[in-house]
């Protein structure tokens, strides 16, 4: 573990960048849908921020990423360019898919993001064949799987620990744990009192970390990233986290705690963690002002580009679709 005050100022102000750009992402999200300027299926991960920031601040653009629908902070994280997110989500030509993939298929290999997915539990098998794929080209990249605390139940999941345990493959099991999985909570569905527990039954390390202080979390990932690299095999990252709002845009919540959820968002990790480096001095206001302003400008910039771009036209209908057609 790194002993938080070894953490450099480049490293933790890097980090604050990579937060407030997932921060604002997720607000212009919500309100561009909400004016109907962008119709998508939207799953916020507003209040997960910190678990991508911290953890991609580890890796390299070319180790690999495999995430879920609720995953634009992965990527973003992971080096998404904004212009092509935006596209993407728009459904126009200039998008990482040319606009055929939407907001749950996004992928970007020149940054190592190789999948999102919508089938939960799927992340981690892909992860494992890219590990593997690492392994037997001996190019020392890791691979990263993210998914929920609802998808610690599906079978993949431990046929994955399982596999990737046994051929000691360069995967990090990273599970965002927001407490909830759709319209139900944790205790209702899963039966282990901590996720980060299964790792023993695959004897593998399993760590539960906080996922909301960057330098936990930052700690957590150096760890088992270090230890993929070396060939020492996976780890499982418990995350623990929460989610801001419902499972999905337009979701009311009333499932939700609302006093929980109060509690949650009053401490909220960005707003946290921006004070922390002021009262440490790591920064001024008026430098991370700039950072925000400079954010705000860029998404800007990304969703008039997004909506200049145009549509596919027909012709794209079946081109680059598996299968080839008569
Ligand atoms: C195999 C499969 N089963 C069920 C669903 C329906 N479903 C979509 S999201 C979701 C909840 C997953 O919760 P969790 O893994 O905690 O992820 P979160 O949404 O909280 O990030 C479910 C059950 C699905 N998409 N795929
Ligand atoms: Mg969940």
């Amino acid at each position: 573990m790194v002993p938080e005050t070894q953490l450099d100022t480049k490293t933790q102000l890097s980090i604050y960048r990579t937060m407030a750009l997932l921060k604002a992402n997720d607000e212009r999200s919500r309100l561009v849908i909400k004016t109907g300027r962008i119709v998508m299926p939207y799953y916020s991960y507003r209040g997960q921020e910190v678990i991508p920031s911290a953890l991609c601040a580890n890796l390299r653009d070319d180790d690999y990423l495999c995430t879920i629908y609720r995953g634009i902070h992965d990527m973003l994280a992971k080096g998404l360019p904004l212009r092509a997110l935006w596209a993407e989500i728009a459904g126009r030509v200039d998008g990482t898919c040319k606009g055929k993939g939407g907001p749950m298929h996004l992928t970007y290999p020149a940054k190592g993001i190789m999948v999102t997915t919508g089938i939960v539990g799927s992340s981690m098998p892909i992860a494992n064949g890219l590990g593997w794929a690492s392994q037997l080209a001996k190019d020392d990249r890791v691979s990263v799987a993210m998914f929920g605390d609802g998808a610690s139940n599906i079978g993949a999941f431990h046929e994955s620990l399982n596999m990737a345990a046994v051929w000691k493959l360069p995967v990090i099991f990273v599970c965002q744990n927001n407490r909830y999985g759709e319209h139900t909570r944790y205790e209702r569905a899963t039966s282990a009192r901590q996720i980060a527990d299964r790792a023993v039954g695959y004897s593998i390390p399993g760590l539960r970390v906080d996922g909301n202080d960057p330098l936990a979390m930052y700690a957590a990932a150096k760890t088992a990233v270090g230890r993929a690299r070396a060939g020492e095999g996976p780890t499982l990252l418990e995350c623990m986290t929460y989610r801001f709002h419902g499972h999905v845009y337009g979701d009311n919540d009333s499932y939700m705690d609302k006093a929980e959820k109060a509690e949650a968002i009053q401490a909220d990790p960005h707003n946290r963690y921006r004070a922390q480096l002021l009262s440490a001095g790591v920064a001024t206001e008026t430098q991370l002002a700039e950072v925000e302003a400079i954010i705000e400008k860029e998404i800007d910039d990304a969703v008039n580009f997004a909506l200049a771009s145009p549509f596919p036209g027909m012709e794209e209908m079946t081109r680059d679709v598996y299968g080839a057609l008569a």
